[in-house]
């Protein structure tokens, strides 16, 4: 069954019917690039349309403030076991509602009002969580944060370690939203047991290449891994924590009550879902292939002189600046999206311009890849980038090539509509 086009839905709200297969067809026809999104499979989808969400649950299992939670108890402790088994964690706690409170709760639990953190800056590809300063994290801590190199746009890890025993943070974050490099927690957790602090590893980009096997794990490394599900992981809208043993009790207290009150159940019976089709032999083929279409579209947009920050990617995404193109990121992104390929404008490192018209575009493949397309289609996707970059006021060209790319998307289901 198609859940986007449920006959009792549209008996009862037409309009919102509409809107939602208008979604989903938009979804349908075109090349979805933001690396933070993806397809979600129709088994993850009807679980989070379950009956679950009808239940209140506070509490975790075999502890909850209401009755009633014999289902829920055993939904929420496989989603547990799941998580454990996929990533080795010691504890986890499944019911951060998605990424930001998850971030907010390890900080609730861990930290006091005004402890120092170090983390990765905004611009330099950071996550708004780890303290920046519009965020409730940047007013609660004392933030001091660490960035690329300007000439290999790659973490300096000596400079980490210089902050780290200048600063002496209670706690060291790690993890990005807009890094296409490999991260190397191993040298993180050695900095962080250098000066005494906590090693946070936010894993919401590439916790799917993780269990994937296509990134080292931080689980081994980091006091508490955090992530959100629904991105390269391929399950619903939500969070997790992992952390050692140690933690658990904090950690738990953190999200609820510290954070929270009752958990999605629904959400969590979707990642049960989601992290059973993680653990699947199929899933690691699927990791391997975000990595290689990333790189076959990185080498393809290289050959068109393209300027890819750090110069290519080891992940699932390219962050390209296009100073070189006498183009912004947000003019690229609305003529790549007129013309069928949607992506987001984004401060490349040591941008000139302002975040909201920054220099950059950002890309990734997990979506194109949970629709089966390879390396004919990162080539393709590459060219067609090119001739729309370099004109981006060619209307003509623009609808020309969303007709193409609607024609190959029909040969490319996507999962889950
Ligand atoms: N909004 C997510 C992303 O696009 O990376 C991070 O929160």
């Amino acid at each position: 069954m198609d859940l986007n086009a449920h006959p009792a839905l549209r008996a009862a709200d037409p309009t919102l019917a509409d809107l939602i297969a208008l979604e989903a067809q938009r979804q349908r026809d075109v090349l979805r690039l933001i690396p933070s999104e993806n397809y979600a499979s129709t088994a993850v989808a009807a679980a989070t349309a379950s009956c679950l969400a009808n239940k209140y649950s506070e509490g975790y299992p075999g502890k909850r403030y209401y009755q009633g939670q014999q289902y829920i108890d055993a939904v929420e402790q496989l989603a547990i076991d799941r998580a454990k088994a996929v990533f080795g964690a010691e504890h986890v706690n499944v019911q951060p509602y998605s990424g930001s409170p998850a971030n907010l709760a390890v900080y609730f639990a861990l930290l006091q009002t005004g402890d120092r953190i170090l983390s990765m800056s905004l611009p330099h590809g950071g996550h708004l969580t780890h303290g920046w300063n519009v965020t409730i994290s940047g007013r609660l801590h004392d933030v001091k944060q660490y960035g690329v190199r300007p000439d290999t746009h790659r973490i300096d890890y000596a400079e980490v370690r210089q902050m780290a025993l200048e600063h002496k943070p209670k706690m060291i974050i790690c993890g990005a939203s807009a890094y296409p490099r490999t991260l190397d927690f191993a040298a993180f957790a050695e900095i962080a047991r250098e000066v005494g602090a906590l090693l946070l590893a936010d894993i919401a980009h590439i916790s799917g290449l993780v269990a994937g096997g296509v990134h080292p794990s931080p689980v081994p490394y980091a006091d508490v891994v955090t992530t959100t599900t629904h991105k390269t992981l391929r399950g619903p809208r939500g969070g997790m924590i992992m952390c050692r043993e140690v933690h658990a009790k904090a950690i738990d207290r953190g999200v609820f009550p510290g954070n929270q009150g009752g958990p999605h159940n629904q959400t969590t019976a979707a990642l049960a879902v989601a992290l059973h089709e993680a653990a699947q032999p199929d899933f690691k083929v699927y990791a391997q292939r975000v990595v290689s279409n990333a790189k076959t579209l990185a080498d393809r947009l290289l050959t068109h002189g393209f300027s890819l920050v750090s110069g290519g990617t080891d992940n699932h995404l390219i962050l390209i600046d296009l100073n070189n193109k006498g183009v912004s990121g947000k003019v690229a992104a609305a003529a790549l999206e007129r013309a069928g390929i949607v992506c987001n404008a984004n401060s490349v490192p040591f941008d000139p311009r302002k975040p909201f018209d920054p220099s950059g575009i950002r890309i990734g493949t997990p979506a194109l890849t949970s629709r089966g397309m390879g390396a004919e289609e990162m080539v393709k996707l590459a060219d067609w980038m090119n001739a729309v970059v370099r004109a981006p006021d060619d209307t003509a060209l623009l609808d020309r090539t969303a007709n193409e790319i609607r024609a190959l998307c029909a040969g490319f289901p996507a999962p889950g509509l």
